[in-house]
Protein backbone atom coordinates (compact mmCIF):
# COMPACT_ATOMS: atom_id res chain seq x y z
CA UNK A 1 0.00 0.00 0.00
CA UNK A 2 2.75 1.76 0.70
CA UNK A 3 4.59 1.32 -1.77
CA UNK A 4 1.64 1.94 -4.21
CA UNK A 5 1.37 5.62 -2.61
CA UNK A 6 4.84 6.54 -3.47
CA UNK A 7 4.36 5.27 -6.65
CA UNK A 8 1.38 7.70 -7.26
CA UNK A 9 2.83 10.52 -5.77
CA UNK A 10 5.91 10.34 -7.67
CA UNK A 11 3.97 10.11 -11.11
CA UNK A 12 1.75 13.49 -9.75
CA UNK A 13 5.08 14.97 -9.07
CA UNK A 14 6.34 14.03 -12.90
CA UNK A 15 3.38 15.47 -13.80
CA UNK A 16 3.25 18.35 -12.65
CA UNK A 17 7.10 18.83 -13.11
CA UNK A 18 6.22 18.28 -16.83
CA UNK A 19 3.30 20.99 -16.83
CA UNK A 20 5.90 23.04 -15.14
CA UNK A 21 8.56 22.87 -17.39
CA UNK A 22 6.20 23.36 -20.58
CA UNK A 23 4.73 26.50 -18.80
CA UNK A 24 8.36 27.81 -18.40
CA UNK A 25 8.50 27.11 -21.96
CA UNK A 26 5.82 28.91 -23.45
CA UNK A 27 6.35 31.81 -20.76
CA UNK A 28 9.78 32.22 -22.74
CA UNK A 29 7.81 33.16 -25.89
CA UNK A 30 6.49 37.01 -26.20
CA UNK A 31 2.92 37.42 -26.16
CA UNK A 32 1.35 35.96 -29.75
CA UNK A 33 4.43 33.95 -30.54
CA UNK A 34 3.09 30.12 -31.55
CA UNK A 35 5.18 26.99 -30.35
CA UNK A 36 5.44 26.14 -33.92
CA UNK A 37 5.78 27.85 -37.47
CA UNK A 38 4.81 25.43 -40.20
CA UNK A 39 6.96 25.82 -43.30
CA UNK A 40 6.33 24.51 -46.78
CA UNK A 41 8.18 23.17 -49.25
CA UNK A 42 7.96 20.84 -52.01
CA UNK A 43 11.47 18.95 -52.06
CA UNK A 44 13.19 17.54 -48.83
CA UNK A 45 16.84 17.23 -47.85
CA UNK A 46 19.10 16.11 -49.51
CA UNK A 47 17.86 18.61 -52.11
CA UNK A 48 18.98 21.63 -52.31
CA UNK A 49 15.76 23.10 -51.68
CA UNK A 50 15.05 20.96 -48.73
CA UNK A 51 18.57 22.28 -47.38
CA UNK A 52 17.64 25.84 -48.03
CA UNK A 53 14.34 25.36 -45.53
CA UNK A 54 16.60 23.14 -43.32
CA UNK A 55 19.38 26.18 -42.72
CA UNK A 56 17.06 28.79 -42.78
CA UNK A 57 15.13 26.64 -39.44
CA UNK A 58 18.31 26.11 -37.67
CA UNK A 59 19.57 29.41 -38.23
CA UNK A 60 16.67 31.45 -36.99
CA UNK A 61 16.16 28.53 -34.15
CA UNK A 62 19.40 29.26 -32.86
CA UNK A 63 19.83 33.03 -33.39
CA UNK A 64 16.28 33.65 -31.29
CA UNK A 65 17.77 31.09 -28.90
CA UNK A 66 14.44 29.04 -29.80
CA UNK A 67 11.73 31.78 -29.84
CA UNK A 68 11.10 30.80 -33.20
CA UNK A 69 10.98 27.67 -33.68
CA UNK A 70 10.27 26.13 -37.32
CA UNK A 71 8.95 22.75 -38.30
CA UNK A 72 9.58 21.76 -42.15
CA UNK A 73 6.33 20.17 -44.25
CA UNK A 74 8.18 18.92 -47.11
CA UNK A 75 6.49 17.25 -50.02
CA UNK A 76 4.00 19.99 -49.73
CA UNK A 77 1.77 18.12 -47.01
CA UNK A 78 -0.18 20.81 -45.23
CA UNK A 79 -2.00 20.99 -48.37
CA UNK A 80 -2.09 17.34 -49.45
CA UNK A 81 0.93 17.56 -52.25
CA UNK A 82 -1.27 19.88 -54.24
CA UNK A 83 1.67 22.32 -55.18
CA UNK A 84 -0.14 24.89 -57.18
CA UNK A 85 -2.17 25.76 -53.87
CA UNK A 86 0.82 26.73 -51.80
CA UNK A 87 0.52 30.40 -52.01
CA UNK A 88 -3.38 30.97 -51.81
CA UNK A 89 -2.54 28.67 -48.12
CA UNK A 90 0.08 31.08 -47.68
CA UNK A 91 -2.04 33.62 -47.36
CA UNK A 92 -4.94 31.89 -45.60
CA UNK A 93 -2.63 31.41 -42.82
CA UNK A 94 -2.91 27.32 -43.37
CA UNK A 95 0.93 27.39 -43.72
CA UNK A 96 2.82 29.71 -42.02
CA UNK A 97 6.12 30.10 -43.93
CA UNK A 98 7.40 28.34 -46.87
CA UNK A 99 10.32 28.56 -49.27
CA UNK A 100 8.53 28.38 -52.70
CA UNK A 101 9.35 27.84 -56.27
CA UNK A 102 7.97 30.59 -58.75
CA UNK A 103 6.35 27.91 -61.12
CA UNK A 104 4.20 26.97 -58.14
CA UNK A 105 3.04 30.49 -57.13
CA UNK A 106 2.63 31.42 -60.96
CA UNK A 107 -0.81 30.66 -61.14
CA UNK A 108 -1.99 32.71 -58.50
CA UNK A 109 0.88 35.90 -58.98
CA UNK A 110 1.38 36.16 -63.20
CA UNK A 111 4.24 37.90 -62.58
CA UNK A 112 6.27 34.61 -61.52
CA UNK A 113 5.83 33.53 -64.73
CA UNK A 114 8.83 35.82 -66.29
CA UNK A 115 10.88 33.27 -65.09
CA UNK A 116 9.10 30.32 -67.12
CA UNK A 117 9.81 32.46 -70.35
CA UNK A 118 11.31 30.11 -73.04
CA UNK A 119 14.75 30.66 -73.12
CA UNK A 120 14.40 34.38 -71.78
CA UNK A 121 17.69 33.13 -69.28
CA UNK A 122 20.28 31.85 -71.01
CA UNK A 123 22.54 31.63 -67.70
CA UNK A 124 23.29 31.73 -64.10
CA UNK A 125 24.27 35.48 -64.56
CA UNK A 126 20.75 36.57 -66.27
CA UNK A 127 19.53 34.43 -63.46
CA UNK A 128 21.16 36.47 -60.81
CA UNK A 129 20.58 40.28 -63.18
CA UNK A 130 16.86 39.05 -62.30
CA UNK A 131 16.11 38.36 -58.23
CA UNK A 132 19.12 40.49 -57.49
CA UNK A 133 18.33 43.33 -59.43
CA UNK A 134 14.88 45.23 -60.09
CA UNK A 135 12.76 42.76 -61.77
CA UNK A 136 13.40 40.90 -58.13
CA UNK A 137 12.35 43.90 -56.19
CA UNK A 138 9.16 44.51 -58.11
CA UNK A 139 8.02 40.73 -57.57
CA UNK A 140 8.62 41.42 -54.07
CA UNK A 141 6.42 44.09 -53.94
CA UNK A 142 4.17 42.22 -56.31
CA UNK A 143 4.31 39.19 -53.74
CA UNK A 144 3.89 41.99 -50.41
CA UNK A 145 0.69 43.53 -52.33
CA UNK A 146 -0.57 39.56 -52.40
CA UNK A 147 -0.45 39.28 -49.05
CA UNK A 148 2.66 37.80 -48.04
CA UNK A 149 6.18 38.59 -46.92
CA UNK A 150 8.91 37.80 -48.90
CA UNK A 151 12.01 37.97 -47.63
CA UNK A 152 14.93 35.96 -50.10
CA UNK A 153 15.62 34.16 -53.24
CA UNK A 154 17.04 30.60 -53.52
CA UNK A 155 16.61 28.56 -56.12
CA UNK A 156 15.92 25.33 -57.41
CA UNK A 157 17.33 25.53 -60.57
CA UNK A 158 17.22 24.94 -64.47
CA UNK A 159 15.31 22.26 -65.91
CA UNK A 160 16.35 20.17 -68.13
CA UNK A 161 14.60 17.64 -69.94
CA UNK A 162 14.69 13.64 -69.56
CA UNK A 163 13.06 11.18 -71.12
CA UNK A 164 13.02 7.61 -71.94
CA UNK A 165 12.44 7.43 -75.88
CA UNK A 166 14.96 9.34 -77.71
CA UNK A 167 17.98 11.93 -77.55
CA UNK A 168 16.25 15.17 -78.07
CA UNK A 169 17.88 17.64 -80.86
CA UNK A 170 15.70 18.75 -82.37
CA UNK A 171 11.66 20.27 -81.43
CA UNK A 172 10.65 17.12 -83.62
CA UNK A 173 12.47 15.05 -81.67
CA UNK A 174 9.46 15.79 -79.10
CA UNK A 175 6.72 14.74 -81.50
CA UNK A 176 3.85 13.29 -79.44
CA UNK A 177 5.91 12.53 -76.42
CA UNK A 178 4.22 12.40 -72.76
CA UNK A 179 6.09 14.68 -70.70
CA UNK A 180 5.00 15.34 -67.45
CA UNK A 181 4.54 19.27 -66.03
CA UNK A 182 4.01 21.48 -63.08
CA UNK A 183 0.09 22.42 -63.19
CA UNK A 184 0.96 25.65 -64.42
CA UNK A 185 -0.80 26.71 -67.76
CA UNK A 186 2.40 28.69 -69.55
CA UNK A 187 3.98 25.29 -68.94
CA UNK A 188 1.22 23.60 -70.98
CA UNK A 189 1.62 25.91 -73.92
CA UNK A 190 5.10 25.67 -74.14
CA UNK A 191 5.15 21.38 -74.81
CA UNK A 192 2.26 21.98 -76.93
CA UNK A 193 4.18 24.40 -78.95
CA UNK A 194 6.74 21.95 -79.33
CA UNK A 195 4.53 19.56 -80.46
CA UNK A 196 4.90 17.21 -76.63
CA UNK A 197 2.32 16.24 -75.52
CA UNK A 198 2.10 17.85 -72.10
CA UNK A 199 0.26 15.90 -69.07
CA UNK A 200 -0.32 18.56 -65.94
CA UNK A 201 0.53 16.84 -62.41
CA UNK A 202 1.49 17.50 -59.14
CA UNK A 203 5.39 16.18 -58.29
CA UNK A 204 3.94 13.55 -55.73
CA UNK A 205 2.10 12.10 -59.16
CA UNK A 206 4.84 12.39 -61.01
CA UNK A 207 7.16 9.64 -59.49
CA UNK A 208 4.87 6.82 -59.69
CA UNK A 209 3.99 8.20 -63.68
CA UNK A 210 7.64 8.06 -64.24
CA UNK A 211 8.14 4.65 -62.80
CA UNK A 212 5.40 3.10 -64.35
CA UNK A 213 6.24 4.83 -67.66
CA UNK A 214 3.29 6.42 -67.79
CA UNK A 215 4.91 9.26 -68.54
CA UNK A 216 7.77 9.92 -71.41
CA UNK A 217 9.61 11.91 -69.82
CA UNK A 218 9.96 15.32 -67.26
CA UNK A 219 11.94 18.38 -66.82
CA UNK A 220 13.31 19.53 -63.63
CA UNK A 221 17.02 20.41 -61.90
CA UNK A 222 19.83 17.36 -63.05
CA UNK A 223 19.68 17.06 -58.66
CA UNK A 224 16.86 15.64 -58.84
CA UNK A 225 17.81 13.14 -61.92
CA UNK A 226 20.89 11.84 -59.41
CA UNK A 227 18.90 11.65 -56.45
CA UNK A 228 16.01 9.69 -57.70
CA UNK A 229 17.88 7.29 -59.74
CA UNK A 230 15.69 7.99 -62.86
CA UNK A 231 17.77 5.92 -65.46
CA UNK A 232 17.21 3.08 -63.56
CA UNK A 233 13.47 3.90 -64.32
CA UNK A 234 14.40 4.17 -67.74
CA UNK A 235 15.11 7.98 -68.41
CA UNK A 236 18.02 7.49 -70.63
CA UNK A 237 18.39 10.88 -72.58
CA UNK A 238 19.05 14.28 -71.11
CA UNK A 239 18.78 17.69 -73.10
CA UNK A 240 20.78 20.30 -71.16
CA UNK A 241 18.64 22.90 -73.46
CA UNK A 242 18.30 25.64 -70.39
CA UNK A 243 15.19 26.74 -71.06
CA UNK A 244 14.27 27.85 -67.71
CA UNK A 245 15.29 28.26 -64.31
CA UNK A 246 12.86 28.60 -61.57
CA UNK A 247 14.39 30.56 -58.19
CA UNK A 248 13.21 29.82 -54.68
CA UNK A 249 10.99 32.60 -53.05
CA UNK A 250 11.30 32.50 -48.66
CA UNK A 251 7.95 33.93 -47.50
CA UNK A 252 6.01 34.24 -44.12
CA UNK A 253 2.56 34.69 -43.97
CA UNK A 254 1.76 38.42 -43.42
CA UNK A 255 -0.18 37.62 -39.68
CA UNK A 256 2.39 35.44 -38.70
CA UNK A 257 5.00 38.25 -39.81
CA UNK A 258 3.13 41.40 -37.51
CA UNK A 259 3.30 38.84 -34.85
CA UNK A 260 6.97 39.32 -34.47
CA UNK A 261 9.29 41.75 -32.70
CA UNK A 262 11.19 43.64 -35.29
CA UNK A 263 14.41 42.21 -33.65
CA UNK A 264 12.94 38.52 -34.84
CA UNK A 265 11.76 39.89 -38.12
CA UNK A 266 15.09 41.53 -38.82
CA UNK A 267 16.54 38.23 -37.76
CA UNK A 268 14.36 35.80 -40.15
CA UNK A 269 15.25 38.08 -42.88
CA UNK A 270 18.46 37.57 -42.25
CA UNK A 271 18.80 33.96 -41.85
CA UNK A 272 16.77 33.90 -45.08
CA UNK A 273 19.04 35.73 -47.05
CA UNK A 274 22.43 34.12 -45.46
CA UNK A 275 20.57 30.47 -46.04
CA UNK A 276 19.25 31.41 -49.32
CA UNK A 277 22.89 32.50 -50.83
CA UNK A 278 24.41 29.28 -49.17
CA UNK A 279 21.41 27.24 -51.20
CA UNK A 280 22.19 28.88 -54.34
CA UNK A 281 25.53 28.04 -54.63
CA UNK A 282 24.93 24.39 -53.17
CA UNK A 283 21.99 24.04 -56.35
CA UNK A 284 24.95 25.50 -58.92
CA UNK A 285 27.74 22.96 -57.47
CA UNK A 286 28.79 20.39 -60.05
CA UNK A 287 27.12 22.80 -63.12
CA UNK A 288 28.80 26.02 -62.83
CA UNK A 289 32.88 24.63 -63.37
CA UNK A 290 34.18 24.25 -66.53
CA UNK A 291 34.30 20.62 -66.52
CA UNK A 292 30.25 20.07 -65.52
CA UNK A 293 30.93 17.29 -63.12
CA UNK A 294 27.07 16.40 -62.68
CA UNK A 295 26.66 15.40 -66.33
CA UNK A 296 29.99 13.78 -66.52
CA UNK A 297 28.61 11.88 -64.09
CA UNK A 298 25.30 11.15 -65.29
CA UNK A 299 26.88 10.03 -68.28
CA UNK A 300 28.78 7.64 -66.60
CA UNK A 301 25.56 5.77 -65.75
CA UNK A 302 24.96 5.56 -69.68
CA UNK A 303 22.80 8.22 -70.13
CA UNK A 304 23.21 10.12 -73.71
CA UNK A 305 23.63 14.01 -72.90
CA UNK A 306 23.05 16.11 -75.60
CA UNK A 307 23.77 19.52 -75.21
CA UNK A 308 22.18 21.54 -77.76
CA UNK A 309 24.59 23.51 -80.30
CA UNK A 310 23.74 27.40 -81.24
CA UNK A 311 20.99 26.08 -84.39
CA UNK A 312 19.54 23.33 -82.52
CA UNK A 313 18.90 26.10 -79.55
CA UNK A 314 17.58 28.22 -82.06
CA UNK A 315 14.71 25.78 -83.58
CA UNK A 316 13.59 25.65 -79.91
CA UNK A 317 13.72 29.57 -79.24
CA UNK A 318 12.19 29.57 -82.77
CA UNK A 319 9.18 27.10 -81.67
CA UNK A 320 8.64 28.79 -78.54
CA UNK A 321 8.04 32.49 -79.52
CA UNK A 322 4.52 32.36 -79.86
CA UNK A 323 4.25 31.69 -76.12
CA UNK A 324 7.03 33.79 -75.27
CA UNK A 325 4.88 37.05 -76.88
CA UNK A 326 1.71 35.83 -75.85
CA UNK A 327 2.71 35.60 -72.13
CA UNK A 328 4.90 38.75 -72.12
CA UNK A 329 1.07 40.45 -73.07
CA UNK A 330 -0.19 38.05 -69.86
CA UNK A 331 2.81 38.84 -67.49
CA UNK A 332 2.89 42.88 -68.22
CA UNK A 333 4.87 43.98 -70.91
CA UNK A 334 7.23 46.51 -68.82
CA UNK A 335 8.04 43.54 -66.50
CA UNK A 336 9.41 41.52 -69.06
CA UNK A 337 10.84 44.71 -71.29
CA UNK A 338 12.56 45.46 -67.54
CA UNK A 339 14.05 41.31 -67.41
CA UNK A 340 15.10 41.70 -71.48
CA UNK A 341 16.99 44.91 -70.47
CA UNK A 342 18.57 43.45 -67.21
CA UNK A 343 19.97 40.32 -69.18
CA UNK A 344 21.28 42.15 -71.78
CA UNK A 345 23.07 44.49 -69.59
CA UNK A 346 24.13 41.15 -67.24
CA UNK A 347 27.97 40.91 -66.01
CA UNK A 348 29.05 37.77 -67.12
O1 LIG B 1 7.13 19.68 -59.36
C1 LIG B 1 8.27 19.94 -59.73
O2 LIG B 1 8.68 19.62 -60.84
C2 LIG B 1 9.20 20.68 -58.79
C3 LIG B 1 9.55 19.76 -57.64
O3 LIG B 1 10.36 21.03 -59.46
C4 LIG B 1 8.49 21.91 -58.32
O4 LIG B 1 7.91 21.95 -57.27
C5 LIG B 1 8.46 23.09 -59.22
Amino acid sequence: MKLRRTFLSLLAAAATAGAFSQNAAAQQLPPGYKAEYRVSMVLNVPTPWGQAGKMWADMVKERTQGRINMKLYPGVSLIQGDQTREFSALRQGVIDMAVGSTINWSPQVKELNVFSLPFLMPDYAAVDALTQGQVGKKIFQRLEQGGVVPLAWGENGYRELTNSKRAVKMPEDLKGMKIRIVGSPIFSDMFTALGANPTQMSWADAQPALTSGAVDGQENPLFLFNLLKMHTVGQKYITTWGYMADPLIFVVNKDIWNSWTPADQAIVRQAALDAGKEEIAIARKGLIEADKPVIKGIEALGVTVTQLNPEQRDAFVKATRGVYNKWKATIGADLVNSAEAAIAARKK
